[in-house]
């Protein structure tokens, strides 16, 4: 890369770097009829790292897009045959959002209002052709840095920071859409860690905070494939999919028995932990209702001594 403005580049070469980084593997498609425009800007964006497709307009770009939905960034020319740029973008934010795939439209220089347009169907940013190489690398690292944003900050909104696993509100979305997308049995299961306020007032909060991180990964562990979160304190919820209540059982007195026999390592000090465990049918309830069924058989194993599934 040549960074012209040495007063500037120290500050664009960090970020650089950290996006080059990013963009490794990551897949672009470039859509334009001119072939030396495309093979030009994918040369460019091969030494941004990217994966690159290109399609001579706008209707092969759209059918590549819709089998490929992890192609991240989309360059589109404005004035293509059978399809022009705008309807391109129209189209494809039908099923790609503007924090989800980056489009960055480009047009010739002298027609007035195309930027506007481009952005106003959809598009992330523009560029006019034709443009310095430059500019061409500071647009494409500045909207996809963008987009790393936008998705670090919907991580973080799903994960609990402690445990780092989903929270509460990532799991009612997720719950929302498996009951829309499968009306299958499904089994929902709340956990409970027992006597939890005695490991706190033995090895402090900050011992509890380690055993909350410890008990997580445990059950992340343990259920790798399923949705896991920190619904409470020191409560945790899991949906196995397509699994109903008897076997479901099977994994949680499973699970249960494997808990209650492992080594804690809180502060140096070995210990032992167990759960509550209640568990609920989950299929055409809300989750709101398959949680009360759930806490209620939660409530039940804790009267009935812990460290038991109900
Ligand atoms: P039971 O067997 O009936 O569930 O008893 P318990 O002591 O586990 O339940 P209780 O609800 O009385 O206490 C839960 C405690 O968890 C109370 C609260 O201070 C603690 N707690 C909640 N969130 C956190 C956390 O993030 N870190 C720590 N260290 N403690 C927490
Ligand atoms: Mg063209
Ligand atoms: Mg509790
Ligand atoms: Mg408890």
């Amino acid at each position: 890369y040549v960074i012209k403005d040495n007063r500037d580049s120290y500050h664009y070469a960090v970020k650089l770097v950290a996006q080059l980084l990013r963009n490794q593997g990551c897949k672009a498609l470039i859509a334009d009829d001119s072939l030396l425009s495309r093979s030009l800007m994918k040369q460019m964006l091969e030494k941004q790292l990217f994966d690159v497709t290109d399609a001579h307009d706008g209707q092969q770009a759209l059918e590549i897009l819709k089998a490929n939905p992890d192609i991240k960034l989309l360059m589109t020319d404005y004035a293509m045959p059978s399809m022009d740029g705008f309807e391109l973008v129209k189209a494809v934010r039908n099923f790609r959002g503007r924090d989800d795939l980056a489009i960055i439209g480009l047009s010739g220089a002298g027609k007035h209002g195309l930027s506007a347009r481009f952005i106003k169907y959809g598009a992330n940013d523009f560029l006019t052709k034709p443009f310095m190489n430059e500019e061409f690398h500071c647009r494409v690292l500045q909207t996809m840095e963008q987009l790393s944003l936008i998705s670090d900050i919907k991580e973080s909104a799903h994960r609990d920071h402690l445990t780092g696993l989903h929270n509460r509100r990532y799991f009612y979305q997720y719950a929302e859409k498996l009951l829309k997308s499968k009306n299958q049995k499904n089994t929902l299961a709340l956990l409970d860690i027992d006597f939890f306020k005695n490991i706190n007032d033995t090895l402090g909060h900050e011992g509890g905070d380690q055993a909350l991180k410890q008990v997580g990964s445990l059950i992340r562990s343990t259920f790798s494939k399923f949705t896991v979160a920190r619904v409470g304190g020191e409560e945790f919820a899991i949906i196995l999919p397509e699994i109903e209540l008897e076997r479901g059982r099977e994994y949680f007195e499973a699970f249960r028995k494997k808990m209650a026999s492992y080594d804690f390592s809180i502060s140096d000090k070995s210990i032992k932990i167990t759960t509550s465990i209640g568990l609920a049918d989950f299929q055409d309830t809300s989750l709101t209702q398959a949680m009360r069924v759930a806490d209620k058989a939660l409530y039940e194993a804790k009267n009935q001594g812990r460290n038991c599934v109900v």
